[in-house]
This record gives C-alpha cells, structure tokens and sequence, in this order.
C-alpha cells in the first residue's frame, strides 16, 4: 500500500481574513499543507494552545516542522525562501532583491497604517513621527508602480511581493478602502488569472458556503 505523504506544512487560516494571503502563498510555493480552520467568532484564536504560536492571537501563523512563522509578509518571505524551487523571490544579491524586499513591508508598515487611517477618518500622524506616509502619498506610489508592473511589480517573474501587495490592492479596492485605479484594478486583474489564487479563493468560497449551511 502507498504511504500517505503527511504534509509538514500547516497553516493556521480563518475564513474571511488576512490569513488567505498566506494560503495564497502556499498555493503558489506548492508544497503540500493542511489547514486548521480557526473560527474568530466562536474565539479558537485566544484559546491558550494558539496563543503559545501566536501571542498576538492573530491570524495566520505557519508551522513548518520546528519554524513557527506569524505576520502575513513574514510568512511570504519565509516560503520563498525555503521553497527555492517555486522561484517566488529574487536571490539574496540580485538587484531586484532591493525592490522585492521593499514591497514585502511596504504593505504591512506602509499601505495598511495609511489605510486604516483613512477608513477611521483618523488625521494621519505627522510624518515626523510615524513610519509611514498619508493616503495620498502612499497611494500615489502604489499607483506608480502598479502602472510600471509588466506584468508584475518586479517584471516578468512573479514574486511574494505580489502576493502581498496584490491582496493588500484587492481586498482594500473590494472594502472601497482605496480607491479603484485603473493601473491598480488592471494589476489586480492579472493577478486574478494566477491558478494558485484561483484554488485558494474557491477553497475559502466553499469553505464558506458549507459551514454557513
Ligand atoms: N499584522 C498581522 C495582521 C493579522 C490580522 O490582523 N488578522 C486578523 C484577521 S484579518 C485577526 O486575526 N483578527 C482577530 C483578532 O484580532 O481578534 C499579519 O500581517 O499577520
């Protein structure tokens, strides 16, 4: 009898959340993963046993073997990196690693802060003091490069900065939390074709569809 191939993979997902971009990634690294399904509501994400890998009590986090991974662009760049073969980043002299690495923080310390300030109608923080920039400035960039992405934001290969801004760009534009550029949809349409985005976005549908049943 064939042995069963048990996959050292596992991500920790909810369904609707953050925690797709990763489930993204590890389509795109593919590499065999389980998911354990997290419910926010019923709160599996403060249960004691997930607060001792995630102590933000966030999701996602990723165990591969003894590696324990949280923040959604950590975890990107962890698979990238330890799923070569996949090519999803530059290699670590490569001038596009410069660039690569930018986008991978751009999102979480840049493009999500200036976000959620605009969504509260916060006055954003003076720019001497906080680490990112206001929604103007931030959008104008991600507009520039969006508009410069052929097809995507590093050129012709297809990175995990992608994967992070990519969802960043379409989960924002779906909530209208940015707004819906041209150069901004049309990248996000590209993105839309990849396989791996298609599995995982039909993975969260129907796991949506059965437990709401
Ligand atoms: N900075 C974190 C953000 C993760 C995050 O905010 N996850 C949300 C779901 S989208 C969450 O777990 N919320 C549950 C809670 O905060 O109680 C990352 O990049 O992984």
């Amino acid at each position: 009898m064939a042995e069963q191939q048990v996959s050292k993979l596992k991500l920790y997902h909810a369904v609707p959340s953050r925690s797709s971009t990763a489930m993204w990634m590890l389509e795109e690294a593919g590499q065999p993963y389980e998911i354990v399904h997290l419910n926010l509501k019923a709160g599996d994400h403060r249960k004691p046993e997930y607060l001792a890998l995630n102590p933000m009590g966030k999701v996602p986090t990723l165990v591969d073997g003894d590696v324990v991974v949280s923040e959604v662009s950590a975890i990107c760049c962890y698979l990238a990196d330890a799923y070569p073969q996949a090519h999803l980043a530059p290699a670590v002299h490569d001038a596009k690693r410069g660039p690569y690495l930018k986008w991978l923080f751009y999102g979480p310390s840049c493009v999500e802060p200036a976000m959620i300030d605009k969504a509260l109608n916060r006055p954003p923080a003076p720019r001497t003091t906080a680490g990112w920039a206001d929604f103007d400035t931030v959008i104008s960039v991600l507009r520039e490069a969006t508009a410069e992405a052929s097809p995507y934001l590093l050129g012709e290969q297809f990175t995990a900065a992608d994967v992070v801004i990519g969802s960043t760009l379409r989960w924002g534009m779906q909530f209208k939390l940015l707004p819906e550029l041209p150069e901004m949809v049309a990248y996000v349409e590209r993105l839309k074709q990849r396989p791996a985005l298609q599995r995982q976005l039909a993975h969260d549908a129907e796991f949506a569809r059965t437990t709401s049943a």
